[in-house]
């Protein structure tokens, strides 16, 4: 028995239906790359960071020495700092940890400075949805100024080894 071709039906002209398809979905890529940058001006999900570099020993070492300074207790192991009002505030992400715990006042501004020191991850402020990736190397300098008190969680949401779903930091604003 000869082989023969499957019936060559691909250059037909598109369907009406395909066609419309096609344009919806043109049109909702060309929404959301408008919306990517225009998100960075109207949204908060995505704050704009000032990146600076910084070698990850050199990072643990400042982070160290913020954590040494402004250390007020323990929660299992990890630190609780009470950063002063205005100060430079170190979070430190590492395998499996958001080293410290952060106590925080509202309506006061921080600078924060948030790295890695050994691989990528992913800084994600619970429930607020706010969103950046951590890049050993590069220090994210951030702004920030909470506006309402209560227990804030920060979830590592890129992928760094087995103990990545235990990744949960705190934030504490009162
Ligand atoms: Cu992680």
């Amino acid at each position: 028995m000869p082989i023969t071709s499957p019936e060559k039906y691909w250059w037909k002209p598109a369907d009406k239906e395909e066609k419309i398809w096609i344009s919806i979905a043109l049109l909702w890529c060309l929404v959301l790359t408008i919306m990517m940058p225009l998100m960075h001006l109207i949204g908060t999900q995505n704050p704009s960071v000032n990146p600076m570099k910084i070698r990850p020993q050199d990072y643990r070492t400042v982070s160290e020495a913020f954590i040494e300074k402004y250390k007020v207790g323990e929660e299992q192991g990890i630190p609780v700092v009470e950063p002063p009002d205005g100060a430079d505030v170190y979070l430190r992400a590492q395998m499996w940890t958001w080293t410290p715990i952060l106590k925080l006042k509202k309506g006061v501004n921080y600078k924060f400075h948030i790295s890695s020191v050994d691989l990528m991850h992913g800084f994600s402020l619970m429930p607020l949805v706010m969103n950046f990736q951590v890049v050993p190397g590069h220090d994210n300098i951030l702004n920030m100024t909470p506006t309402s008190a209560g227990t804030f969680h920060i979830i590592c949401n890129e992928f760094c080894g087995i103990g990545h779903h235990t990744m949960v930091g705190k934030i504490i604003v009162s």
